[in-house]
């Protein structure tokens, strides 16, 4: 090994401690939020306990970089099953004899002090695992997944407020939603360079694109109340077979966590009621629901293709970015990332992330759902296990992108793939419009 690579070494050993720590002060901070019963509690059927989330962090990452990595003795082999994803459907987690609030910090902390001594010894070659220390990687994001769930089950628990963050940026001028036309041709969608992308997302490959037309902005709680208010969740002609027999069944009106208070609508965002801001992106909409407002708006979702496309083609070199903006990790500027702010940004409010045609708050404020089921792209090779993407390819999800305010910039970039049933809505999921262009914008 020359020298050259030894420091190299040294520098992709440092940023991995720095990102572990990172995710580790994210999950104790949502932890430390609440009591032990809060903890230990199931907030909605729809997700695991808070405490079921810590252990099953800390498990995962025993699995991989203590196991597997590291080749140690296992710390806790007991609770392997108890905390397997696959073992345990998220209702029934609560029933488990899982680990205490107590029992689970130690841990977690025993675990990750393993992983430490691990990251300080292992070579970071020689293996496809910790090549580029992929392995560590996967783990990070697979942590900040986690809290953005942990965050997602906050959102969901009732009492007073607990989380607090600053308000995201303004607007720093006047702001008009426009679409704009993304001409025909080839892009590279995915990536086969990347040293943290996960399986889901490689290899690089080209993909021909129709001409297409794409809001510069996410639709705003402004746009959807139009939809409300005049009638939308009650007229069946703007929704799909499948979305009307949902909102049926389910009894959709709104977003979840808007709140009707006589004529007007306010909502509930982590225990705090307030009126709806207007310019902001709307959030916990569902498939079934976004689709109806862009039939409604005579538009529709784009594609995940348009929409990779839309983020990080460069025309001028034919190339695609890291990010909308350039190959440069997210920044403040850029995106409302990590949890920063406690609520998607207003519209306007990042001038600096635009991609190439303009097109903006594509990563960060909300999830954008496209119209795509998840598919492998053509030459994919599960990596390292089935049980991340492949067993979930098929008709059954629908294909969300660009990370919301609750998802940490380690696990969003502009090849991230994000995938959930077209009826979930206590995600931080919002959409885009597109639409086909007139032939005259194509002249
Ligand atoms: C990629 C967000 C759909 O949370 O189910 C977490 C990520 N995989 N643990 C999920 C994941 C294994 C996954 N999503
Ligand atoms: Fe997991």
């Amino acid at each position: 090994m020359t020298a050259f690579s030894e420091l190299e070494t040294e520098k992709m050993r440092d940023r991995v401690a720095q990102q572990l720590a990172r995710s580790r002060a994210r999950s104790t901070a949502l932890t430390d939020a609440v009591d032990e019963h809060d903890l230990v509690r199931q907030h909605s059927k729809l997700m695991s306990p808070l405490v079921w989330d810590f252990a099953h962090i800390g498990n995962q990452e025993e699995l991989w970089l203590v196991r597997d990595v590291g080749g140690r003795e296992p710390v806790r082999e007991d609770i392997d099953n108890m905390y397997d994803a696959f073992q345990h459907p998220r209702a029934d987690r609560p029933a488990l004899p899982l680990l205490s609030p107590v029992e689970t910090r130690s841990y977690v902390r025993e675990v990750r002090d393993k992983v430490m001594d691990v990251l300080a010894s292992t070579p970071l070659e020689g293996r496809k695992l910790v090549e580029n220390a992929f392995a560590f990687g996967m783990i990070v994001q697979h942590e900040q997944q986690h809290n953005e769930t942990m965050l997602a089950t906050h959102q969901l628990r009732t009492g007073d407020p607990v989380l607090h963050a600053p308000l995201p940026p303004a607007p720093p001028g006047p702001v008009i939603n426009r679409e704009i036309l993304v001409p025909a041709g080839p892009f590279t969608m995915g990536t086969s360079v990347e040293p943290w992308a996960l399986d889901n997302e490689r290899p690089a490959h080209q993909v021909h694109v129709d001409a297409f037309v794409i809001d510069k902005y996410p639709v705003t709680n402004a746009m959807y109340l139009e939809f409300v208010t005049s009638g939308g969740y009650d007229q069946q002609q703007w929704w799909s077979e499948e979305g009307w027999a949902y909102r049926q069944k389910a009894n959709l009106a709104a977003p979840r966590f808007w709140v009707r208070d006589g004529d007007r609508w306010l909502r509930n965002g982590f225990g705090a009621v307030e009126p709806l801001v207007l310019d902001e992106p709307v959030v916990h909409v569902c498939f079934y629901e976004a689709e109806a407002f862009a039939a409604w708006a005579g538009k529709r979702l784009p594609t995940e293709a348009e929409w990779e496309k839309a983020a990080r083609f460069d025309p001028d070199t034919g190339r695609s970015r890291r990010y909308p903006w350039g190959d440069e990790d997210p920044g403040p500027e850029h995106a409302n990332l990590g949890q920063a702010h406690l609520r998607p940004a207003r519209i306007g409010a990042y001038p600096h992330g635009e991609s190439a045609f303009g097109v903006a708050q594509m990563i960060g404020d909300v999830w954008e759902w496209t119209s795509s089921d998840f598919h492998a792209y053509p030459g994919f090779v599960a990596f390292p296990y089935r049980e991340y993407s492949e067993v979930f390819f098929g008709p059954d999800y629908k294909m969300l992108r660009g990370g919301s305010f609750g998802a940490d910039a380690a696990a969003c970039r502009g090849t991230f793939r994000n995938w959930d049933y077209p009826i979930r809505r206590q995600i931080f999921s919002g959409f885009r419009l597109a639409r086909d262009p007139r032939p005259d914008e194509l002249r």
